[in-house]
């Protein structure tokens, strides 16, 4: 049973009842209850099973853009097959009453957040579902052929304008944060008075900064993720909780 602490529920009650801006960081965690595997950890974390350096750079797409493309196309199946979860709904029941005082960051490439009907201000490691040339950079907005499972390379798709390879419009290791996102998430992390980090190990800068930042500019931070993270020592709660279950107590 997870109760909420009760310094936590009081900051959040306090930040509610005072339209104080409220900022939501998640990481892959916010999407396990879900069914999208978390990158690290035990069990079927994607880094336990699979090399980054191997899909999850641009020399990987250089070196062999159908094995990356195959396996970008897996990932896009596995959260085409996921369903939000009660601490989406809970977030984005939050936006709704909490209104523009509410800003949710994230750092994942899934569409959960926006399935549950939360605006998301900022994916700050892009998304998989915005396709681009790895060449030119031109947007691909054509569908898909069906997921075919179990094939170890699929070859991706021509871009329009110059026949290039159509790559996910995710940020992979190396590569810097699309700007407009980033600058939003810093605003946010700046100019808030509480937040929730959820779901994340901390580990991924510049990402893993914006906790610090915000506390830096006098916000509470607290944490709530089931393990000890990077993160931890430098928050002020932390709560050992998983987010399907604290969300929705946190906020209801
Ligand atoms: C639950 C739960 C439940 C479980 N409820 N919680 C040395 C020092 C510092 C930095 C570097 C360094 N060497 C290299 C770097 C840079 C690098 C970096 O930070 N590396 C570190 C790993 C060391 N960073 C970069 O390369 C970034 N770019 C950059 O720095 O650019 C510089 C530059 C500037 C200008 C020009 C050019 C370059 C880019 C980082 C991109 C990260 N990309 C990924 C993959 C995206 C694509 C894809 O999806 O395939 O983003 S990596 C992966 O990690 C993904 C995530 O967004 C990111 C963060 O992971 P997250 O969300 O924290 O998940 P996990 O799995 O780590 O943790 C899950 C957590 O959930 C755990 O804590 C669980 O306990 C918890 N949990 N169940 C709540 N039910
Ligand atoms: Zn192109």
């Amino acid at each position: 049973d997870a109760a909420v602490p009760a310094a936590i529920a009081a900051a959040c009650r306090a930040a509610f009842a005072a339209a104080a801006r409220v900022c939501v960081l998640t990481g892959a965690g916010m999407s396990a209850e879900s069914g999208v595997p978390t990158f690290r950890g035990g069990g079927d974390s994607l880094w336990s099973r699979f090399d980054p350096r191997v899909l999850a750079t641009a020399d990987a797409w250089r070196r062999d853009p159908a094995l990356v493309w195959a396996w970008y196309r897996w990932r896009m199946h596995l959260v085409g097959q996921a369903r939000p979860h009660a601490g989406h709904f809970a977030l984005a029941e939050l936006g709704r009453c909490h209104g523009q005082a509410l800003s949710l960051v994230t750092q994942n490439v899934d569409d959960l957040h926006e399935r549950a009907g939360s605006e998301v201000q900022a994916h700050v490691h892009g998304s998989l579902f915005a396709l681009r040339c790895f060449d030119c950079g031109q947007a691909y907005d054509r569908p898909l052929p069906d997921y075919e499972p179990g094939l170890e390379r699929i070859a991706p798709p021509a871009c329009v304008a110059c026949g290039g390879g159509v790559r996910p419009g995710v940020v992979w290791f190396g590569e810097a944060l699309p700007e407009a996102a980033w600058r939003i998430a810093v605003g946010c992390a700046t100019g808030c008075a509480l937040m929730l980090v959820v779901g994340t190990s901390g580990l991924v800068h510049p990402a893993a900064g914006l906790p610090a930042l915000a506390r830096r500019n006098g916000a509470m931070v607290v944490e709530i993720n089931p393990e000890p993270t990077a993160l931890s020592d430098t928050v002020d709660h932390a709560w050992r909780a998983n987010a399907a279950d604290a969300l929705p107590r946190l906020l209801a």
